[in-house]
């Protein structure tokens, strides 16, 4: 019994990576969410690694530089990550195609079978650019959806728009699927009675949903 109650209400910790092609807007969205503001950025190279909070869960956030030549490298960050988002430009028709077969080239890694994929349809605030619905088509959600659980949303990383109901969504999406591993009996967890008890009060703020999509599930 503890066992399961610790595993359904201990605090979670996600890990999201952001990625998409160069100047999609990946750095800029991954800082309006940490500091709520707009960052003046350059290319990036490398990545960037910050800690959110949302929701009572922690989410440490990968944003992988789009042009940079160790991209090919990346794969190595795959394992343990439980979901991606895929930052698009909507206001980039003529990269769209490409853009489409970076992300289906990329969720066929071995490692990233099993997540979540999040597609952001970004600088929304830019009038005529592509609308989500557009995005979501132009990047074949259809055929990714036979694979995984993946929805798009239309965000802007300049004013913030839809950005909390993408994060709101992966937590919920990336709870759901980690509860129906518990109680699978696949997750393990082990913890020590002082940080159960802690933990299922960090949780009880937050976990009505959660119990919800618990049993949905069952
Ligand atoms: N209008 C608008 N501009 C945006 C938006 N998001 C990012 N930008 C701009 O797009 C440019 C590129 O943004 P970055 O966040 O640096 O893009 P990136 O995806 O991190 O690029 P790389 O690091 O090269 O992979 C910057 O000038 C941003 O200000 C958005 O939602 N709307
Ligand atoms: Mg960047």
């Amino acid at each position: 019994m503890g066992g399961i109650f610790c595993k359904l209400f201990r605090k979670r910790q996600l890990r999201v990576l952001i990625n998409g092609l160069d100047a999609a807007g990946k750095t800029t969205l991954l800082y309006q969410l940490k500091l709520g503001e707009v960052v003046t950025t350059i290319p990036t190279i490398g990545f960037n690694i910050e800690t959110l909070e949302h929701n009572n869960v922690e989410l440490t956030t990968w944003d992988l530089g789009g042009r940079d030549k160790a991209r090919p490298l990346y794969r190595h960050y795959y394992p343990g990550t439980d979901a991606i988002v895929f930052v698009v430009d909507s206001n980039d028709r003529e990269r769209i195609d490409e853009i489409q077969k970076e992300l289906h080239t990329t969720i066929k890694e071995d490692e990233l079978r099993e997540i979540i994929v999040v597609i952001a349809a970004n600088k929304q605030d830019i009038h005529g650019v592509m609308t989500p619905e557009e995005v979501g088509e132009k990047m074949n959600v259809e055929f990714i959806r036979k694979s995984h659980r993946c929805e798009v949303f239309g965000t802007s990383a300049t004013t913030g728009e839809g950005l909390y109901e993408m994060l709101d969504w992966v937590v919920e999406a990336v709870s759901t699927k980690q509860a129906a591993k518990v109680l699978g009996g696949t997750d393990k967890c082990i913890t020590s009675e002082k940080e159960e008890k802690d933990s299922k009060s960090l949780y009880f703020s937050s976990t009505f949903s959660y119990i919800k999509n618990v049993f949905s599930k069952v």
